[in-house]
């Protein structure tokens, strides 16, 4: 399908505003900008791909060893839209809080004023947070 997609982008190209090339590395594209986390799931959908769910811990070591340079970066992961601490990727996978993914008490904001409902990644250690969705990170794209 995104295959297909692409393919007609590439022929048709005038037709496909949104297809701004990035250069993917593996299945992700790492920004060297920041942004919120609203924006960089803007700038991932404007090139046809979606904000990096990161669906396990091999997943993460994949991220960590793929990121051109280590840092906090967005991911897909939100409690937007859901009860507060329901944490969801856009894969539509949830994220337990038994996830061993999550650093040290993390998610650690659900239960008070309940505006970390974005979740990011520092690669340096391969551990998810829950942050505030206005901070300005990298953020990884991935083509799904
Ligand atoms: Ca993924
Ligand atoms: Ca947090």
């Amino acid at each position: 399908m995104m295959l297909k997609v692409v393919l007609a982008c590439l022929l048709v190209s005038v037709t496909c505003a949104k297809d701004i090339r990035i250069e993917l590395t593996g299945n992700y594209y790492f920004s060297t900008d920041i942004k919120s986390w609203y924006d960089a799931r803007i700038f991932c959908s404007n090139n046809n791909l979606e904000l990096a769910s990161v669906q396990d811990e091999a997943e993460a070591s994949l991220i960590q060893s793929l990121a051109p340079a280590q840092g906090i970066y967005w991911t897909s992961g939100t409690d937007l839209n859901n009860p507060n601490g329901n944490f969801f990727w856009s894969s539509g996978a949830a994220i337990e809080h038994s996830n061993p993914m999550w650093a040290a008490g993390e998610p650690n904001d659900y239960l008070t004023a309940g505006t970390e409902v974005c979740v990011s990644i520092n690669t340096n250690t391969g551990k998810i947070q829950d942050s505030l969705f206005w901070e300005q990170y990298k953020y990884i794209c991935e083509s799904v």
